[in-house]
Formats: C-alpha cells, structure tokens, sequence
C-alpha cells in the first residue's frame, strides 16, 4: 500500500486524500441534545463522523446513537423516491411516482377535503423530529385547519404546563452555581449525554444529589440520598416534603406572605400529609423523607431537576409535578442563583439560549378564535387553554365518532403509530381516514398505511439552524446531497403550501391572497430544483431578524457562533414583573385549573390521586396482574422507534427484553433470556426477561416501541391524565408468566447489577 491509499484508508483529511471534514449536527436525538458532527466526506460520501469539538454543549462528543449516524443514513429503509400504494393499506404495497404527480395527489386531495368537509377537517402532524414544526403549524393555520399536533402531546408538555400553572413559566437548575440538585427526574447518563457530563463535573464540585427514581438508575448511582419510590407516587411524596417543611419552619416565609396565592388552602392540604403516611403510599421509608426535606430545604441555594416526562407519564401526572415544583418556591429557590430560573427560550424551544425572534408570530399567522375547535378541545380543557396545539390522545375518539366534526385527511411528517397508547386502536382510527400522506425518513410500518409517502432527508443532507443552551447558534449546510430523490422537511412544505397557492410568504400579515411569491422570499422554485432551501433561508431571516443575525453571516461560521446578543440571565425578574399568571403571583392554587373543578380528576390544589391502575386504586386488577408496569425508560442505544434497524445499535441489545427485579424473576421461576408473556388487561406480548436489580421489587420496566413487542399495544388510548392529556405510560399493571421455549442461541447482554 503506497502513502497516499494508506492515508485515506486512516481516513486523514486534505486534499491529498481528497477527505474534507464537513460540519453538521446530529438529530437522532431532540433540539435539546443535539451533539455537533464532523462528517468526513469523500467522493460525496460520509466515510466516518466524529463529535465537533467547537460544539460548547457536546464538546467533541456522540453518544452510541450518533457514533451509529452512517448506518442510519446510508440505512436501507430509507425511502428514496415518492410513493403511490397500490394494495391495500398495510400491506406495503407502492409504486415509485414523481415529485410533481406525488405533491400534486396531496394537494387535490387536501383541497377536495377542504370543500367537503372543511379545512378543519386535514389533521397535520409532527412526530418528535422537531426542525419543521413551525413550518408545519403555519402550513395547518394558512390551510386554515387548527388541527395541528405533534409528539409533544405525549413529552415535555405536561411538565412545562404544570410549572407554568405554579409560576407561569418554566425554571430549570441553575446548576453551575447550586449546592444541592434534587433530581427529579431524569436519567442524563442515559437520556442527554452532553448534560450528564455536567452533572458528573458538579458532583466532582461536591454538589449533594437527592435523587427520586423507583429505579436503581445509573443517576440514582449516584446519589447522595436515593429516595425509591413506587412510580406513580411522586405527588404524595412531593406533598410529605412540603409538609416537614412547613412544619419545621424551614420554608422561606418572607417570599410566601408577598409571592404566592393560596398557601393557607394548601397548608391545610400539605398537613394530611404527615411522612408516615407518605411512606405508606410510596414506599419510601419516614426517615428518608424527612432528611431529603431537610437537605433540600437548608442547602441554600437548591435546585431541582425535572425531566420532559417521567413525572407527567402519568394519569395524575400534572398534579405530582405542580407538588415537585412547588417545593421550590416554598424554600425560596424560585429565581435565584443556584435555585431554579426561568430562562428564554431560543429557536425550537431550546430553553437557555434564548434571543429574541418572531417564531411564534411565524407559528400562528391565524388565531385560535378565527379557527373551529381543536381535536381535543372539549376533553383536555386546561391543555386547550394553556398550549398552541391539539391534543393528538384525542384523535382515536374524534377519528371514531367524528364529535363535534369528521376528521378525514392527515399529513404527517415522523408519524409512528406505536407512539401512542392503544396503538392497535391508534392505527385503526387512521385507517378510516379518507386520505393519508406521510413524510419519513425510513419505510416504516406506519408509512405502510399511507397513501402517499414522500422522502425525506437527514441532517446531513439539509440546512438546519439550532441554538444551544451556551449562548451558541449554528446555521449547518447539507454535507453530502440527499439521497436519492428525498428532499428536506422544509422542502417538501414549501412544495405543498406553493401547489396549495397559500400565501405562505406572506409573513407579515399582510394578505397576499395566494399567487405567485415575491422574489426577496426565493420563490417557490420548480419541481425538483435543490434551491428550496433559499426559502428556508428567506423565512429563518424573517424569524431571526429581531436577534440581529442573518443567515448569510451564520453561514460564514461553519462550526457555529455566539449568539450576537443574547438574552441575559437575570434573577428575581418577578420582583419587577410579577409572575406570568394570571394572579400574578406563585399559584398554590392554580386559577387555571380551578375553574375546571366540575371536571373529574381537576384540582386547583396539587391535590393527590393514586394512578388509575395501582395496587391501591384498583386492588381486583391488581390481583390478577400483580405487578406496577413501567414502560419507555430510556435506554442508551435507543430512541423510540429509530435504532432498532441500525445494526451496531440493536447489536447492544438484540431482543425485546421486560427488566424484572431478581426476586419477582425468582417468584415467577424465570431466569434471565428466559421467554415470558408479559400482559396486562389489554393483551400481551413475549419478550425476553432480564433480571436486573435496576428495577426495584414489584415494578416491571419495559421499553417502547420495538416492531415485534409493542407495549404500547398493552395500554389503552383512553388511560390519560386529565389535565394534560398525557398517557400513564409510567404506571399501570401487568402479569408476568414464563413460557417454554429452548434458550436463546446466542449471548444475550447482561445489565450491570449492582
Ligand atoms: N410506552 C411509552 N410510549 C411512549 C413513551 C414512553 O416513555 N413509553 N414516550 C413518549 C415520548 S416522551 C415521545 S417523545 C414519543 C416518541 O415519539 P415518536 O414520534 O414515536 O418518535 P420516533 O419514533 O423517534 O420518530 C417518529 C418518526 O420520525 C421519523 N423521522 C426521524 N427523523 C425525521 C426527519 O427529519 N423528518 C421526518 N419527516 N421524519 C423523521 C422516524 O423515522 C420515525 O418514523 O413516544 C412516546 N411514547
Ligand atoms: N438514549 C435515549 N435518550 C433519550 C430518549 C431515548 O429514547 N433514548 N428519549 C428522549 C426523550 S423523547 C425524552 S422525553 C427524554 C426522557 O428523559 P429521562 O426522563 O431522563 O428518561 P427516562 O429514562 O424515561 O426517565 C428518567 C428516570 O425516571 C425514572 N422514573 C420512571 N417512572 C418514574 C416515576 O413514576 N417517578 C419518578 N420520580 N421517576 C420515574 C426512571 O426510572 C428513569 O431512571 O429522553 C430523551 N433522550
Ligand atoms: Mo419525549
């Protein structure tokens, strides 16, 4: 081998070998997460991506997933040209078609069901890919359908509505400067790596960790103070705390008397809530309780961590979160360094980095009033109130029973079906839709039941602009060209909303009726031409403008730049302003949710409620499916639906697998790799068992989402919280049986028991 074959074989950039390293990011992962890339392409291929070190929040790193992003580009499923089908829906069945005929089906079709039905009658949908949805939501409000939802009806949502009834606002931990993080919840070791990073480095600092987590989590590993309660119970636990607090006089009485409405109502309530009666509901024994509450109480500044989902996956999931939150403003760390501070939100809701745009003026070129009543309007009042989209939990019912109007056509972009609990039901409900065009990456199973499928493409094949918590913003370009004829999300929305002649340039307001659009917004050009991506560019530097930054000065600064002029951290910003709500005060008792108190399950005290399946609420159940069901806690190598086709991923864990504490597996005679029938009173599925001391006794954990063991299918889409709709993924019941079969005939992977 000569210099030159060996320096491309160790893949050495310049132009000798002909290796250019190109910047992009990941976006297996969310907005939040998404590390930066190098890809180093030759010949118009991607031969090798590393962590960008210029990235301030991943610094040179990728987790397993993002290590994988060559399999998951160049993956077979990915679809490469538009598709029509041809058998019946499900079978997979479809023929390749042209951009122009594919846009074109989609539009007449959306026009004819404008005129029969209505536009209201169009559901537009976005699953967790995140990049296009403000491009989305503007195409359903020109269209006129108020019918947009996304993924968020099931994440990160019902955490930021439950901070938003106590405070008006989100408020993360200020962890750089705190002394003590309660963690609750979440798993960055598993579900944010960029941010378990800092929490390693904090701990290092001698920062206390109290972490509440039913599981033996690596985070839990980690804890000064591990409180493991039964899933489901954090409000009680939440309400025990409080009720040491106030009871010891450690909560900050100054800010209470001036800043909070309704704490003599919620004194009266924290007091049924003595530890020994927590320790009854939760597990977690007395004097745990009582020293966490303490700790957290006096460490002076505090923070606590919440996470997107773990506390809200729940059908009494806002309650226990507005119970967590709250204990921040009790002990005065609402808005001070250390504690917890809102902060403004950059472009697609990064929170940290925040500029000041016109994204939500891009967003809602139409009111809500000037449209009919979203899907879920009627069910999920306090969501319908407080959130800029539709509860899709909703969609299985007004699909089925078309109350208070049809529902016939659907465009999705990163819809998957096993999101949703009930998903059997979820994709019978689809399947009565007059008309259905999915946008995907990947053939997937839920593409199967399209009738139109249109290609899109990765990040590394698109523009894309992402802001970080560091104050750091990066307008990427495509690195390598899409493939095959799959085009950008973005691309694909212009094509739609020009064949629809909505006046999709026409961001100021001011009608424009359709017809051919000015120049300055790059057109929309014709079918097929790369050049869409100048309104991409035309509509981010309208959204952009109030920040100062342009497009053209992004994209001179390839790895990203500082934000020009950012937002700056501030704190005790109610002293100026009072708080976002409407008594303008912290809200023991929320003034949203007490008007809504007619409505079962509604509160506007953060009053308790067991999950709706549980030992306790429901003991007949409970005896024939005796233990807790956890489902989706996240694991490294997978995210929802994406990475069991990557072979590097999957080969980390090859098989659908159930965790079972050891002395559950030991009293249903199973054994690890063992097959067992994992079913709850909606149906069952056969998984593999893995025996691991992660799970805490009584309590099954089971991830989502694997093509051949959907747990999803064991939920029913009616088990949901009725102030945010969420589903209690978290916290239900099951059985576990072992079933015969010879031993797997491989090695399957060990969890580390501790
Ligand atoms: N049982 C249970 N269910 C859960 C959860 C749980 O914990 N337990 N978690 C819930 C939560 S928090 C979430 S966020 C959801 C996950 O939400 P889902 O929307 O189910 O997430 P994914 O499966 O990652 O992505 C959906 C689709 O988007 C496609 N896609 C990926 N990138 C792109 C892109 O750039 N463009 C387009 N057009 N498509 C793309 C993927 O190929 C995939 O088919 O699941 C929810 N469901
Ligand atoms: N690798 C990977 N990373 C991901 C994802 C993924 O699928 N894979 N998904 C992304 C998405 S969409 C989301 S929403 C986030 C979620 O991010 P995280 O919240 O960090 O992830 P989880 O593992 O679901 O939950 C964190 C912890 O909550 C605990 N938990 C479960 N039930 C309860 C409960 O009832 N009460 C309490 N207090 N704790 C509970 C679990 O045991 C777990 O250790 O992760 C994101 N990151
Ligand atoms: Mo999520």
């Amino acid at each position: 081998m000569d210099k030159l074959q060996r320096m491309i074989k160790g893949k050495i950039p310049g132009e000798a070998t002909g290796i250019e390293v190109r910047k992009s990011i990941c976006t297996i992962c969310d907005p939040q997460t998404q590390c930066g890339l190098d890809c180093y392409v030759k010949d118009g291929r991607i031969i090798k991506v590393e962590g960008s070190r210029e990235n301030p929040h991943s610094e040179g790193t990728l987790c397993a997933k993002g290590a994988a992003q060559r399999q998951w580009v160049y993956h077979e499923d990915r679809l490469r040209t538009p598709l029509r089908r041809v058998g019946p829906r499900g079978s997979g069945e479809f023929v390749p078609i042209s951009w122009s005929e594919a846009l074109d089906t989609v539009v007449e079709n959306l026009n004819r069901l404008k005129a029969e039905s209505g536009p209201e009658s169009v559901i537009f949908y976005c699953g967790y890919p995140k990049q296009m949805r403000p491009f989305v939501q503007r195409l359903a409000f020109l269209f006129g359908s108020p019918n947009y939802c996304t993924e968020s009806s099931t994440c990160f949502t019902a955490m930021a509505m439950a901070w938003r009834l106590v405070y008006g606002q989100m408020a993360g931990p200020d962890l750089a400067h705190t002394k003590l993080l309660l963690v609750w919840t979440g798993n960055p070791l598993w579900s944010g790596t960029p941010n378990a990073r800092r929490l390693m480095d904090a701990k290092e600092r001698g920062v206390k960790f109290v972490v509440v987590d039913p599981r033996k989590s690596p985070i839990a590993g980690l804890a000064d103070l591990h409180l493991q309660l039964r899933p489901g119970t954090d409000g009680a636990l939440a309400l025990a705390m409080a009720n040491v607090i106030i009871k010891e006089g450690l909560y900050d009485r100054g800010f209470v008397a001036e800043w909070t409405r309704g704490f003599d109502e919620y004194r009266i309530y924290v007091a049924g809530f003595s530890p020994e009666r927590a320790e009854e509901i939760t597990g977690v024994p007395v004097e745990l309780i009582r020293q966490a509450a303490v700790m957290y109480a006096t460490a002076k500044p505090a923070a606590m961590m919440p996470s997107s989902t773990p506390l809200v996956h729940h059908t009494n999931g806002v309650q226990n979160q507005r119970a967590a939150a709250m204990l921040v403003g009790l002990t005065g760390n609402f808005d001070v360094p250390g504690g917890n501070v809102p902060q403004a939100l950059a472009w697609l809701e990064v929170p940290g980095g925040g500029f000041p745009a016109r994204d939500h003026a891009f967003k809602m070129p139409r009111q809500w009033s000037e449209m009919p009543p979203r899907v879920g309007a009627e069910r999920f009042p306090v969501w319908t109130e407080m959130i800029d989209q539709g509860q899709a939990m909703d969609l299985v019912r007004h699909i089925t029973t078309g109350d208070p109007y049809p529902l016939r056509g659907f465009v999705g972009f990163g819809l998957n079906y096993r999101m949703f609990p009930g998903s059997p039901r979820f994709l019978e409900a689809l399947d009565k839709l007059d008309f259905i065009c999915l946008v995907d990456l990947f053939a997937t199973d839920t593409t199967k039941y399209a009738d139109i499928v249109l290609p899109a493409c990765s990040s590394v094949e698109r523009s894309e602009v992402r802001a970080y918590p560091q104050k750091h913003i990066i307008a990427t370009e495509p690195v390598i060209a899409p493939l095959g004829q799959s085009r950008s999300d973005t691309d694909i929305i212009f094509g739609l909303a020009q064949k629809l002649g909505l006046p999709y340039q026409d961001y100021d307001g001011v009608s424009s009726n359709g017809g051919t659009p000015p120049p300055e917004l790059g057109g929309f050009l014709p079918d097929g031409s790369p050049e869409f991506s100048a309104a991409f560019e035309a509509a981010m530097d309208w959204i952009l403008e109030p920040s100062g930054m342009t497009m053209a000065e992004l994209k001179k600064h390839p790895a990203g730049m500082p934000v020009p002029n950012p937002i700056p951290v501030s704190y005790r910003k109610y002293e100026k302003n009072g708080f976002p709500t409407p008594s303008g005060k912290m809200e023991f008792v929320s003034s949203i949710t007490e008007k809504y108190t007619d409505r079962e399950g509604i509160d506007g005290l953060p009053v308790y409620r067991e999950p709706r399946l549980s030992p306790v609420s429901t003991p007949e159940t409970a005896a024939r499916y005796p233990l807790v069901l956890g489902t989706g806690t996240r694991l490294p190598m997978f995210i929802h639906s994406r990475m069991f086709r990557v072979p590097w991923t999957r080969s980390l864990r090859r098989e659908a697998m159930v965790d079972l504490n050891p002395a559950d597996a030991a009293k249903y005679g199973v054994v690890q790799g063992d097959l067992v029938e994992l079913s709850t009173p909606e149906g069952s599925i056969r998984v593999r068992a893995n025996v691991t001391h992660l799970a805490a006794p009584g309590v099954a954990h089971m991830y989502h989402d694997y093509p051949e063991a959907d747990v999803n299918s064991l939920l029913s889409p009616d088990y949901l919280d009725p102030i945010s709709g969420f589903p209690g993924f978290k916290a239900s019941l099951c059985a576990v049986r072992k079933v015969s079969e010879a031993a797997p005939d491989f090695d399957l992977p060990q969890e580390v028991a501790r």
